[in-house]
């Protein structure tokens, strides 16, 4: 990449095995994630370019760098490091005390540094479907996330941003994201109860997360459509049936897209132009939904990641990104 654009880089995302060449002269490491892997073959990179040079910095394990608009950051947390620092047990699970710990520094530098309306997280963690101190590990995880979001004074219902929640294998708790200055609109599907309307029985702490939002950066509309899977209501529609989940769940991407438009100024967003990451639970899936995929969304090659879902019962969640020009 020339010069003039790496100045402009937020953040990169590297998948597969994608490698970034080291640029010679640029003025700091770049944010570098590694989430997911790739379900086929090859390797690439996902990079947030700013429309002008971006600045780096560091804030505890937070790396982000920032442009006039726009902060990007990421942080990694070891769960046994937290568990040996010996935190406070206030914090909870060595799980919750790395989210609690992600989550302070990224909220600390969004409000410090003026980009306060966070659009999208991404979180991932290992065996996320798993039980550890009487709670499964996602539900441990809400209870982390909505009290470190209600700490810092924020909203853990209507305002959260767009957000997606992951299993890996293994690896650290790995938190990016994307913040602005301006505001955001956030989007609901109603096809779906809003997450954090979520009743009790699927944990004690609902999941804080909007089903997508709308910001205008620049001259551009930008649209994150949150993780989305076949739910309807609050209940896992197709338990068991893979081809018929992804139906649904690409069905709820069409309802959010009705909802932006409507709310978008000229409006625009398809599900045939759309940048998708399809995860899915189990590898031997990915010709079956790979198929029903690409024949309803295919403008861009979506990735294909291997992960787990947050709920046991879901096999594929699909997360969206677009952008359209903005009526001016
Ligand atoms: C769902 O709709 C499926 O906890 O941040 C999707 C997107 C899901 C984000 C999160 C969870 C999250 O409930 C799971």
């Amino acid at each position: 990449m020339p010069q003039a654009l790496l100045d402009k880089v937020l953040g990169t995302i590297r998948y597969g095995a994608a490698t970034i060449p080291p640029a010679p002269g640029h003025p700091s490491p770049l944010v570098d994630v590694r989430a997911a892997p790739l379900l086929h073959p090859g390797g690439l990179c996902e990079i947030w370019l700013a429309d002008a040079a971006t600045e780096p910095g560091r804030a505890g394990p937070l790396h982000f760098r920032c442009s006039e608009t726009l902060l990007f950051g990421c942080v990694e947390l070891d769960e046994a490091q937290e568990q040996r620092a010996g935190r406070r047990a206030s914090r909870g699970t060595p799980l919750q005390q790395a989210v609690t710990e992600a989550y302070d520094a990224l909220l600390g530098v969004a409000d410090e540094r003026g980009y306060p309306h966070l659009l999208r997280l991404w979180n991932y963690f290992p065996a996320i479907n798993a039980q550890s101190h009487g709670l499964e590990r996602y539900r441990q995880f809400n209870v982390a996330r909505q009290q470190v979001l209600l700490a810092h004074g924020r909203s853990a219902t209507t305002g959260a941003p767009a957000a997606c929640a992951l299993g890996t294998a293994a690896g650290p708790v790995t938190i990016y994201f994307l913040a602005a200055r301006d505001p955001a609109r956030q989007i609901e599907n109603p096809r779906q109860v809003s997450a954090y309307h979520y009743p009790p029985e699927y944990g004690p702490r609902s999941p804080a997360f909007s089903r997508a939002t709308l910001a205008r950066i620049g001259a551009q509309q930008w649209l994150f459509v949150s993780g989305t899977a076949s739910i309807i209501g609050h209940r896992t529609a197709h338990a068991g049936d893979v081809a018929q989940q992804t139906e649904e769940t690409l069905d709820n991407i069409e309802a959010v897209l009705a909802q932006a438009n409507a709310a978008a100024a000229p409006g625009g967003f398809a599900i045939d132009r759309l940048a998708l990451k399809v995860y899915l639970r189990d590898a031997a899936d990915l010709d079956v939904v790979r198929a029903r995929v690409e024949r309803r969304a295919r403008a861009l090659q979506p990735l294909y990641l291997h992960a787990d879902i947050c709920r046991h019962d879901l096999l594929v969640e699909i997360e969206a990104t677009a952008s359209v020009a903005s009526a001016s």
